[in-house]
């Protein structure tokens, strides 16, 4: 108690307001950039030598003329107990903003890694303030919502499930600092504030995007606690097993770095294992395993990756991050780097598992299709579905080689009361005319598995024998393939 009471009276030299005005003090901020400082300012408990400097001695009392020593002393003792209590109010009574939780954090320009101030691990303080904006992400792990105050743009407080928080209201949430690993890296992070890894998710979400236009589109799930699976959703066009390699890859840093390099697929993290041919599917370290499900000797829709033992987190706040690299062998050229990669997946482990955003825009909601061929006609079913999307969200298209065509259904023409069919009309690819009906099995307005369209072309798809068509589905805010089935006549 002494040692609070007398390094209280150090808190004293910065702020004497703090006994008219108790509410406006703050924990000191700290300026300088290290760590070591801001342990020193803010934790008085660990510097017992400061505590010493001020100690009120006797003597300055008795110099005091005019004033009664008594009173004298009873004036000081009310300003240390009161001083002492505002410290012990300060650091563990008061509420936060996430403002001030902002300023905790390290941000030291030669770390491109910012956690919050180590002495805040094993803490937990109150944080209150009026929400601002409220995001809920739909994920892999639940719905997961950020919780903006208007103090700060930065920082979101994280709740998980339902949200008993509303916009223009008070929260006022319990928030526990914690040392935790991501990848390489450890700092201290929180639970309950989604700094700085809300954006890793994010990142997964571009590189699907990325990936699905080369081509490959892989779907990560958690089996157990020890065995991620990524399903090769879709694959266009089909590529020989014996001319792909793949890299398992672990990030080593938390945040800016990890954005930036994951960019550059090739570039993530550290290679940690690898399958030199998957026509053989002999890694080098046991980590992934590769399973061609139908045993085509072909990369296709439904073969697996299974990768078993890699590490996770074990604290709350805790993250790795993982990106299985796929690229094409006989490519030796480092000029045609670009050329050798046929896709990715970025995948965010937390001690509950696997993290993956799973709707909001920048969710494409693959899709897996079959093209079968009758005459001059050709019936695309959509057999597997991530999501249920609008079909005023999609556009058909057909290709041949070097022309395409589009449609555009609408989800007013295909909602009825049972299944409904939409004419799109006719258009030209190149010189064959071609046309194409929408059915929707349940007629509910929304692409569905099972639901498919036909194209028709009265002068058959036979310009030339040796053309490949594919119809495509594209997911129209994004622009992006939901699927690919390839026919030929
Ligand atoms: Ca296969
Ligand atoms: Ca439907």
């Amino acid at each position: 108690m002494l040692l609070v009471l007398s390094a209280s009276i150090t808190h004293w030299g910065i702020g004497i307001q703090v006994e008219e005005k108790p509410h406006l003090v703050r924990v000191p901020r700290v300026e300088s950039d290290s760590t070591e400082s801001a342990i020193n300012e803010t934790s008085s408990q660990e510097r017992p030598e400061t505590a010493g400097k001020g100690t009120v001695s006797h003597g300055e009392i008795k110099d005091k003329k005019g004033i009664p020593v008594k009173i004298m002393a009873l004036i000081l003792a009310a300003i240390v107990i009161g001083a002492g209590g505002t410290y012990l109010w300060a650091e563990y009574v008061r509420h936060w903003s996430a403002a001030d939780i902002e300023e905790q954090i390290i941000s030291d320009p030669t770390e491109a890694t910012p956690g919050f101030r180590h002495n805040l691990a094993g803490r937990t303080v109150t944080v209150e303030g009026k929400v601002d904006t409220i995001e809920t992400h739909e994920t892999t792990l639940g719905d997961l919502s950020l919780i903006y105050t208007t103090s700060s743009e930065y920082i979101a407080l994280v709740v998980w499930g339902d949200v008993p928080y509303e916009v223009g209201k008070k929260i006022e949430m319990r928030v526990q600092f914690e040392w935790a690993i991501c990848n390489n890296e450890t700092h201290v992070y929180s639970p309950q504030i989604a700094f700085p890894w809300q954006v890793l998710p994010a990142i997964s979400m571009v590189l699907d995007a990325v990936s699905a236009v080369r081509g490959l589109v892989l779907v990560p799930e958690d089996i157990d606690s020890d065995t991620v699976r990524l399903e090769v959703f879709d694959q266009y066009p089909a590529l020989s097993l014996s001319d792909l390699n793949c890299s398992l890859r672990v990030g080593t840093s938390s945040y800016t770095i990890e954005y930036i390099q994951s960019l550059g697929f090739w570039n993530f993290g550290r290679e940690i294992d690898s399958i030199s041919n998957l026509s053989q599917g002999v890694s080098v370290n046991d980590l992934v395993d590769f399973v061609d499900l139908d045993h085509d000797g072909w990369i296709t829709a439904g073969d697996y990756f299974e990768l078993s033992g890699i590490e996770r987190p074990e604290e709350d706040s805790g993250m790795r991050t993982y990106m299985l690299c796929l690229g094409l062998t006989n490519i030796t050229d480092p000029e045609d780097e670009g050329d050798t990669f046929v896709g990715s997946s970025h995948m965010v482990i937390t001690n509950r598992g696997l993290l993956r955003y799973t709707g909001g825009e920048q969710y494409v909601p693959y899709a897996r299709g079959s093209a079968s061929v009758n005459g001059n006609e050709v019936t695309v079913t959509c057999d597997r579905l991530m999501k249920q999307v609008s079909w005023d969200d999609i556009e058909i298209q057909l290709t041949d080689a070097t022309n395409y065509v589009s449609w555009y259904p609408s989800a007013d023409g295909l909602d009825g009361e049972s299944s409904a069919t939409q004419s799109l009309g006719s258009a030209m690819l190149g010189v064959a005319e071609a046309t194409c009906t929408v059915t929707d099995l349940a007629g509910n307005g929304y692409l569905d598995e099972g639901d498919y369209f036909v194209i028709t072309a009265p002068s058959g798809f036979t310009i030339s024998p040796y053309l490949y068509y594919s119809a495509l589905l594209l997911y129209e805010p994004m622009h992006v393939r939901m699927f690919a089935a390839e026919f030929s006549p």
